[in-house]
């Protein structure tokens, strides 16, 4: 079996586990909310049908086939190793932008189906942010582990994420891991509660620990799974997580799209909401990895 890697370590069974599924619950909000509680995450295994799931694929791919970065056909998400993105857009957040807001992803992310979802996570109405992080990873990429508190605990603290893999996403593939137990661990919450990264944007949000180090050091697993297409992973803004190296052997692209629902009554955080949102930099969807040409090296927060 092809290992699986994380900031470039093979990381070992005993380092590993998988998470649990919960679709079989999905509709019975007391059990949902126990286990958010209890895990820290929710996973919802096919939770969107694969044919509106891959219907968003393909539209976000062909747009990338259009600049060059991916083989036809698209939908299979090859990578190519080439780009004319800035030469056929030279607003990179425009581009972006347009990509982030294609119909048959909104309709996932920001439709019916999760937002009930997270009204029983969130303990009340919700309201789902405009702004959206989409994430094609070529190979190499990974992401290090951090929290999403210092991002979008602005207004309130009753925020939630959801990570929404867009095609099938193996392990090999890069896809998202969490620390197991991690929204347990005081010295993490104190660390980033009340830290706003929008007030001080060189303040490191990322831990300088490798998810293999961290998980030694505190005696505890990364959790992730064969993630398929329309998988949706919940979870708080307090637990850590990454993702994996994408090693696939077949240039494959990781697809994936993440986008946080917060509680309705509290105010609307202006960085994420909005026709035209300024995101936490104020650069809008330009300063997003996913706006850069794929052929750029880069990692993700
Ligand atoms: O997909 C990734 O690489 C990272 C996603 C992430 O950090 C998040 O969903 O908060």
């Amino acid at each position: 079996m092809q290992a699986i890697v994380a900031q470039g370590e093979a990381v070992g069974s005993e380092y590993l586990g998988a998470l649990r599924d919960s679709a079989a619950v999905v509709d019975d909000s007391a059990e949902l909310l126990q286990r958010m509680r209890k895990d820290g995450y929710i996973y919802l295994r096919s939770f969107f049908s694969r044919e509106d799931t891959m219907a968003a694929r393909r539209d976000i791919f062909t747009q990338l086939a259009s600049v060059d970065e991916i083989e036809e056909p698209a939908i299979d998400g090859i990578y190519t190793g080439r780009s004319t993105r800035d030469e056929k857009h030279s607003d990179r957040g425009r581009f972006w932008r347009s990509v982030s807001e294609t119909w048959t992803l909104r309709r996932l992310s920001h439709g019916r189906q999760l937002h009930q979802v997270m009204d029983v996570l969130l303990g009340e109405e919700s309201r789902v942010q405009d702004y959206l992080f989409l994430r094609p990873a070529g190979p190499g990429k990974h992401t290090h582990i951090h929290c999403d508190a210092p991002f979008f605990t602005g207004t309130t603290q009753q925020v939630a994420t959801a990570w929404i893999a867009l095609g099938d996403v193996p392990a090999q593939m890069g896809p998202l891991f969490i620390v197991e137990n991690s929204h347990h661990f005081d010295d993490i919450r104190q660390q980033f509660r009340g830290i706003n990264i929008s007030d001080n944007l060189s303040c490191k949000t990322s831990l300088d620990m490798s998810p293999l180090q961290f998980a030694q050091e505190r005696n505890t697993r990364l959790l992730t799974t064969d993630f398929t297409a329309g998988d949706v992973l919940i979870f708080g803004m307090y637990l850590l997580h990454g993702a994996l190296d994408n090693v696939s052997t077949q240039k494959k692209v990781r697809l994936s799209c993440d986008v946080r629902y917060q509680i309705a009554s509290a105010d609307l955080d202006p960085r994420y909401f909005g026709s035209d949102p300024t995101g936490t930099t104020g650069a809008g969807y330009g300063e997003l990895v996913g706006a850069k040409a794929m052929t750029e090296d880069w990692h993700q927060r």
